[in-house]
């Protein structure tokens, strides 16, 4: 049996943080797995380094599900994306093992192919329509066959998902917590608007999305979704916060614009409600923030009975370690529906370095054992962590609201 005798968490910084577990045997086989969890990255570190670590040295590194039920069960304090985030890069890692022990990339083992790629979507932000439909057209070029479109809200000094300049969006930004300010009614106005400029402009064989990132309440976002339909979106994602899963019956008694949820649920009994009574169409559950390959399969085969597809997160804080096992996972998996994605700084795809590769609109995990990523120490260790908070967001009295 392939024995764990170390296990090592490595905090970096190639332009955002990223946290990350190496787990090593005693033949030498070493797997990795992400810990990053935006903005809150050293709890996750500390988490895993004090109270995961230790219970980890000599154990049987096959025994996959059995590390899953020992750290799950045996914290006492269950769930929480602290708790989920370390425990999904330990059963990360132990299938990256598993996987290379037995010779094969990790799709193999989770079933195999059940499609030939993974479709993805990627984002087009911009102040303006305009510069959104000009950004969404070069990514319809590069074969994009689904993107998700934001623009700036006018007479709003930022808006979530659009980017300062020319930069890549990227969220956490200060040393503290930025400022936001919003305006639910200028925002309903501006993306029906975006949409039908899109769809203008793009034709009608791309998938639209949009991302109301927990903005609206229920009524309004039944609004909304009315007035989105003749545009045919792919999907509206968080549309109001879910920690109340009946409101999203509100919204679909309003609109059959189809509805994704859950990049910041942890666990099955998030979702649990929001998937038997049918209140979505995707699941946004990812490997690093939902416990793991095997927690996610658990909500995929949940979310199967219900005709319920999956969506998983794919921003860039979630590292190309959960990427690669994301679209393992999506191209095994029987209800796949779409992967985000969100390229990776040059900087970033050199510290991870990766089979994973995209083509016409798909990614494909590649058939190196295992996951088919590591991280590179030397590379990683040049990069120093730099705190970095996700912005917070208030009413335009001043009232504090969701980001
Ligand atoms: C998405 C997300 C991100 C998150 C970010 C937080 O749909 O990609 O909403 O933009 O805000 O991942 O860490
Ligand atoms: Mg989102």
């Amino acid at each position: 049996m392939p024995r764990i005798v170390n296990a090592r968490v490595i905090v970096t910084c190639p332009g955002r943080n990223f946290v990350t577990l190496k787990i090593e045997c005693d033949d030498g086989t070493t797997g990795v797995g992400d810990a990053t969890l935006n903005g809150r990255e050293l709890s996750v570190a500390s988490y895993l380094t004090d109270h995961v670590v230790p219970c980890l040295i000599g154990r049987d590194a096959h025994r996959i599900e059995d590390v899953w039920q020992y750290l799950y069960r045996g914290a006492y304090w269950r769930r929480g994306p602290v708790t989920m985030t370390a425990i999904a890069a330990v059963d990360t890692a132990l299938w990256d093992i598993k996987g290379k022990l037995a010779g094969m990339p990790v799709y193999q083992l989770l079933g195999g192919a059940s499609r030939e790629g993974v479709m993805v979507y990627c984002h087009a932000n911009g102040t303006t329509i305009d510069d959104t439909i000009a950004v969404a057209r070069k990514y319809q070029a590069q074969g994009y066959k689904a993107i998700r479109i934001q623009c700036g809200v006018p007479g709003m000094a930022s808006t979530y998902g659009v980017a300062k300049g020319d930069q890549p969006y990227e969220p956490a930004d200060g040393d503290l917590p930025t400022e936001a300010v919003w305006n639910t009614s200028r925002y309903l106005r501006v993306v029906p608007e975006l949409f039908a400029a899109a769809r203008e402009a793009l034709g009608w064989d791309v998938h639209l999305l949009h991302d109301i990132h927990h903005r609206l309440t229920p009524i309004e976002a039944g609004r909304l979704g009315k007035d989105l339909e003749p545009y045919r979106p792919f999907w509206l994602e968080d549309a109001t916060p879910a920690e109340n899963q009946e409101a999203f019956r509100l919204i679909r008694q309003h609109t059959t614009v189809p509805l994704a949820v859950g990049e910041i649920f942890n666990s099955i009994h998030d979702c649990r409600e929001l998937i038997q009574n049918q209140l979505i169409d995707y699941i946004r559950t990812t490997v690093v923030h939902a416990g793991g390959l095997t927690h996610l399969r658990r909500i995929a085969a949940l979310a199967d009975l219900y005709q319920v597809r999956t969506g998983c997160h794919g921003a860039t804080d979630l590292s190309p370690v959960c990427m690669a096992a994301a679209l393992h996972f999506g191209l095994s998996v029987p209800n796949f529906g779409i992967q985000e994605h969100m390229p990776h700084t040059a900087e970033t795809d050199a510290v991870f370095p990766h089979a994973y590769s995209f083509a016409d609109g798909m990614m494909h995990p590649g058939d190196a054992p295992g996951l088919g990523v590591d991280i590179d120490e030397a590379l990683a260790a040049g990069y120093e962590y730099k705190r970095a908070f996700l912005p917070v967001n208030r009413l335009e009295d001043g009232t504090m609201y969701n980001w």
